[in-house]
């Protein structure tokens, strides 16, 4: 046996290094080579391995830098998302508590009985996603009577979004003094429910209505028990404007409100169609019999022309059947052009990707506060039964 060192060994090893084909070459030596070899072949794949995944990922970030929802109204100025889901779309948590602040203003005309509230930036808001940003956009209601609900813009992918938008509500002096202003800032996700990163409520008797009142304040954590949660629904928009087709896809609800004593729902979802705000055609699914989260998957297509798209609402509505008694209204929502918010940005995403079917989730609201919004007037006659 050797030892380190041993002068005949170490110069043995160098010749084996020089010749490897040597022989009488030790077992150890051989040993060595190979194990050397295989690990600097490991090391370069690692690295070449390393090198390919950071491309990616860049050309990625890359990527979602460069789609943004800018929603200006309807004169096909949208730019759609994807309708695959967004790696950023998913939670991040909300353990920190700094939920950034908003600017704001109030003004209040007693001549008009109205009151305009000015949602105009947002500073430093709460990361929502797992890039380190947020979707938001803000929602604006006065309540108690909470009569209609105004949503900004959404801004994709940042902290410190500018807004600058006014929003009026029709209020009288006296209700004005017993109303408070909720201004709600919302991270967007495409497919999942919508996170709130926080609001800013502003009690309107201790305003003083002299002046326009403007001014940044910070966020706070939301107040839970007002939001009446009636589930969502999940449904996907086409319209072919060649051939003058609207295809709606019912995909699935979930969180419906239980309405039977079995604490469970049968519902079946109607999908209606209103031409200048008069009602025009409906279509039903069929009924999911006890279930909170019925999955439907069912298509209906209807003859709209290019020159009707633009003057049609889309009503869409939760029912809870029951055989005994009549049925109940568990949700609705209506999109088109007359829609605000969410829904109409599904509306005018469909509009700008004709042939595309766009899917997107919707919160349901209560059928009042969708037929204050939307009120419809008596059915369209069908062709068939007019005189001439
Ligand atoms: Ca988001
Ligand atoms: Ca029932």
């Amino acid at each position: 046996m050797f030892t380190h060192t041993d002068p005949t060994l170490l110069s043995e090893a160098s010749m084996l290094f020089a010749y490897p084909s040597c022989r009488g070459m030790p077992r150890w030596a051989i040993y060595t080579i190979f194990a050397a070899g295989a690990l600097l072949i490991l090391i370069c794949c690692l690295c070449i391995c390393v090198k390919c995944c950071c491309k990616g990922n860049k050309k990625k970030k890359k990527k979602k830098k460069d789609e943004k929802i800018n929603l200006n109204g309807m004169n096909g100025k949208t730019t759609a998302a994807l309708v695959q889901p967004d790696v950023t779309d998913v939670d991040y948590g909300t353990a920190k508590k700094e939920r950034g602040k908003l600017l704001y203003s109030l003004d209040y005309s007693a001549a008009q009985s109205e009151l305009t509230v000015g949602i105009k930036q947002a500073n430093n808001l709460m990361a929502m996603d797992l890039g380190g940003t947020s979707d938001p956009y803000v929602k604006v209601y006065i309540i108690p009577d909470k009569i209609k609900t105004c949503e900004t813009k959404v801004f994709r992918h940042t902290l410190n979004p500018v807004f600058n938008e006014q929003f009026n509500f029709p209020i009288s002096k006296s209700t004005l003094l017993k109303s408070t202003v909720v201004m709600q800032v919302f991270d967007f996700n495409r497919f999942s429910k919508h996170n709130i990163i926080g609001e800013l409520r502003v009690e309107l008797s201790n305003v003083d209505w002299n002046h326009v009142i403007e001014e940044w304040k910070p966020l706070a954590e939301p107040a839970k028990f007002e939001e009446e949660n009636l589930g969502e629904i999940c449904f996907s928009l086409r319209y072919v404007p060649t051939a003058g087709k609207l295809t709606v896809v019912i995909l699935e609800a979930k969180n419906l409100k239980s309405m039977d004593i079995s604490g469970n729902s049968d519902p079946y979802v109607k999908v209606q169609l209103a031409l200048d705000k008069r009602k025009w055609k409906k279509r039903k699914t069929s009924i999911k019999k006890n279930s909170l989260n019925p999955y439907y998957n069912e298509s209906f297509t209807f003859d709209v022309s290019f020159d009707q798209i633009q003057r049609v609402n889309l009503v869409i509505s939760v029912w809870d059947h029951d055989a005994m008694t009549r049925n109940d209204a568990m949700g609705k929502i209506f999109l088109g052009c007359d829609a605000s918010g969410n829904q109409l940005r599904h509306w005018a995403d469909m509009l700008s990707n004709p042939r595309r079917p766009i899917a997107q989730w919707h919160n349901l609201l209560s059928a009042e506060q969708v037929n204050s919004t939307l009120t419809l007037k008596k059915k369209i006659p069908l062709v068939s039964k007019m005189p001439f």
